[in-house]
């Protein structure tokens, strides 16, 4: 077996700070904000595990049905040897790519990037056993710092699944789209998978499951900043909000304080004041079409060669070249 390498350069200082940052100018903006990727410590993605189990969120189901139908097609037309995947999470989904590139004779290197240390250690040792012909890189960091980590060999897929995408607002998207475009060389690859847009009650059930697990998730955030930034949030009281924006098409997710009230954050040695049922966003989760994929991963200079959705429409996986 060869060695795991995990690569973290960022320190726990580095991630304590921009905590800080985040919070500050999160909680102190009109509305409030906190930015998805604190949900994701251990327990966070340990509920994010849970979530792509529940019956009502189909994305997960739906994205494998995909890439268990044309992962071979994906090899066959791209010859990567070299796949990283951004926000690997347990990297499940993974394997399909992994098995494809092992079937294709180009399994070479497999480059997964996740905010979650945890994760990714629990992810990168069974991949060492099960693929011992990989070479294994983790990066642990958020997609900005760590793109400028990886590896130049090979010939490179970067693969951004589940729909993490959305979580990103247009222009957004867009900036991020064109740095993994300026990252790749011409030839080398994006896979992107995308939620598309659907019925809204659908849509607003994926996002508020009858077993709470949804809303336990959310509220996750709070507990990351009480035990991270020393603050007293009352987090069993705050509401878990899912809600459908038909004009920007996508689900916005918030938690809703049920009373004013005063929360202490010692690590930011301030004070933030919540009124009577506001709502502080925690998440957005864009929903697409088939026209706006293509656009976007135009206007970032890729170029979109297939597309492919699951049988029941839900969902879609776009292969495109840099
Ligand atoms: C990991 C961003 C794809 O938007 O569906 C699931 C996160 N949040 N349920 C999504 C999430 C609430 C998820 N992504």
């Amino acid at each position: 077996m060869k060695p795991v390498e995990l690569i973290n350069r960022r320190s726990d200082d580095d991630v304590a700070r921009e905590l800080r940052a985040d919070a500050r100018e999160g909680l102190t903006a009109e509305p409030k904000r906190l930015p998805p990727k604190w949900f994701y410590d251990a327990r966070g993605s340990e509920l994010f595990e849970r979530i792509t189990e529940l019956p009502e969120y189909y994305q997960t189901r739906a994205e494998y049905e995909i890439l268990e139908a044309h992962a071979l097609d994906m090899l066959e037309l791209t010859g990567v040897d070299t796949l990283v995947e951004l926000g690997s999470g347990s990297s499940y989904k993974t394997r399909l790519l992994l098995d494809a590139m092992r079937k294709n004779g180009t399994l070479h290197r497999f480059v997964p990037l996740d905010v979650s240390a945890s994760a990714l250690r629990g992810a990168l040792e069974t991949i060492a056993v099960d693929y011992p012909e990989a070479t294994l890189y983790g990066i642990v960091g958020d997609f900005d710092t760590a793109l400028a980590e990886l590896p130049a060999e090979g010939v490179r897929m970067v693969a951004l699944l589940g729909g993490t995408i959305g979580n990103m607002r247009s222009r957004q998207r867009v900036r991020f789209l064109r740095t993994v475009r300026d990252t790749l060389s011409s030839g080398e690859w994006l896979l992107l998978g995308t939620d598309l847009v659907k019925d809204p009650t659908r849509l607003r059930r994926a996002y508020d499951d009858s077993a709470g697990v949804t809303a336990e998730f959310n509220r996750n955030v709070l507990h990351v900043l009480n035990r991270d930034l020393g603050a007293d949030f009352p987090v069993a009281e705050f509401e878990h909000i899912a809600r459908w924006n038909g004009d920007r098409e996508r689900i916005e997710i918030g938690l809703r304080s049920p009373r004013a009230m005063r929360v202490r954050l010692d690590g930011l040695d301030s004070t933030v004041e919540l009124v009577a049922g506001e709502v502080i966003e925690t998440e957005i989760s864009a929903k697409f079409r088939r026209e706006r994929v293509d656009s976007e991963l135009a206007e970032s200079g890729f170029e979109r060669v297939e597309w492919w959705t699951d049988s029941a429409g839900d969902f879609a996986v776009s292969l495109a070249r840099a």
